[in-house]
């Protein structure tokens, strides 16, 4: 077993199951566990879309296990496995190459797990896992082409510093890609985050920035990445994050993003229900659209079941969000609002729910409810 094999790996009967969560899917009360995990990790708030760059702050965050101490100036990324050369690479080696900045949007898979009926239990997001940062770091594919990749490699394993026990199964947070996936230009290994360095929570000093994927490919406090020449059966790869219809798997892995168009939720909140207070007369809605499936190409927004096509921007980078708007005309009374987009593959956002056991990709239409005074 190679250094970079993972050193501690226990699996109780537990981890046969294939449920990554500690129960089944309920449609009780939101559980204490599911509080925690909510506490630990925050939406982006929906204001936010009105800017192309979520500021770090505002950003979502996933973290399952503990956010590790690193000290910058011993850390080190180790590439090794199945190559004809191993390398090891401090943050100064891997600062002094190419550097290139650019905004891509990141999603957590699990967003909107919470509007699922039943819910699957873990982290209750409702619609705010998601953001757009300008990530600053340098390519993959020359530093794993520097490694020789041995010809029979399969897959590249990226492990993060952290660790614990989920369902069952200890280990190091750890996903795989496949060689093609990982040698592809828009795959960086990012050290700055919005022009600074990028912050504890979201994987100082070094993560993988896996543009067009869920954000659970985007390994945080990177610390090693090993050529395989089998699957990864890791956890996180091979229980976690896929689409089921029951505990038993193994069902499709979860890749890249389902097309998705939230908007600003319009006028003012109510503090405890959030809902939704307007003045009657022309309103300006926002938000913004993205996908990891292709460009956008059609945002609509529904009024009381009613479709009219948005304006759509530009994007704000070739993995990044457009933002779109359109004036209602808002009149007295209680409305739906619900906006959808479409993009170039063709998907299409559904207004009802596609359940899943671990309520993955639910990209469901979101529904606003409005009272107009
Ligand atoms: N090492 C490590 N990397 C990780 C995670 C983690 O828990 N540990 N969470 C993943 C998940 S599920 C998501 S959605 C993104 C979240 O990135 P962010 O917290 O920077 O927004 O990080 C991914 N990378
Ligand atoms: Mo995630």
């Amino acid at each position: 077993m190679s250094r970079y094999q993972l050193k501690h790996r226990h699996r109780s009967t537990a981890a046969t199951q294939a449920s990554p969560h500690a129960g089944g899917p309920s449609s009780g009360p939101l559980t204490s566990e599911e509080l925690q995990l909510a506490g630990r990790n925050h939406s982006m708030p929906l204001e936010a879309l009105r800017e192309d760059i979520t500021p770090a702050g505002l950003h979502y965050i996933l973290t399952h296990f503990d956010i590790p101490h690193i000290d910058a100036e011993t850390w080190s990324l180790r590439i090794g496995g199945a190559v004809s050369r191993e390398i090891e690479l401090s943050l100064d080696d891997i600062m002094a190459r190419p550097a290139v900045t650019t905004p891509v949007t990141l999603e957590c898979a699990g967003n909107g797990r919470s509007l699922l009926k039943p819910r699957p239990l873990s982290t209750p997001w409702v619609l705010g896992a998601v953001g757009t940062a300008s990530w600053t770091g340098t390519p993959l594919a020359p530093i794993l082409a520097s490694s020789g990749l041995a010809d029979d490699a399969v897959e590249l394993v990226f492990t993060g510093a952290d660790y614990g026990i989920q369902g069952g199964t200890e280990e190091p947070f750890a996903r795989s890609l496949t060689v093609a996936e990982a040698m592809r230009p828009e795959v960086m290994l990012v050290y700055g985050m919005n022009g600074s360095p990028l912050p504890p929570q979201h994987g100082f000093p070094l993560r993988l920035l896996v543009p067009g994927w869920y954000g659970m490919a985007s390994v945080k406090w990177l610390a090693s990445i090993e050529a395989v020449t089998g699957r990864f059966e890791g956890f996180q790869q091979a229980v976690a994050y896929h689409y089921l219809q029951g505990p038993e798997g193994p069902g499709l892995p979860v890749t890249r993003i389902r097309v998705r168009s939230l908007m600003v939720p319009p006028g003012i909140p109510d503090f405890f229900t959030r809902k939704r207070v307007v003045e009657a007369g022309p309103v300006m809605l926002r938000g913004r659209a993205w996908s990891g499936h292709g460009e956008i190409e059609r945002v609509e927004v529904g009024i009381d079941g009613e479709w009219m096509p948005a304006n759509l921007d530009p994007p704000a980078g070739d993995f990044a969000w457009s933002g779109w708007s359109m004036v209602w005309l808002a009149t007295p009374g209680e409305h739906e609002l619900r906006c959808r987009a479409m993009d170039s593959s063709g998907a299409l956002q559904q207004t009802t729910q596609v359940w899943n056991y671990q309520g993955m990709g639910n990209n469901m239409a979101q529904l606003v409810h409005v009272t107009v005074r």
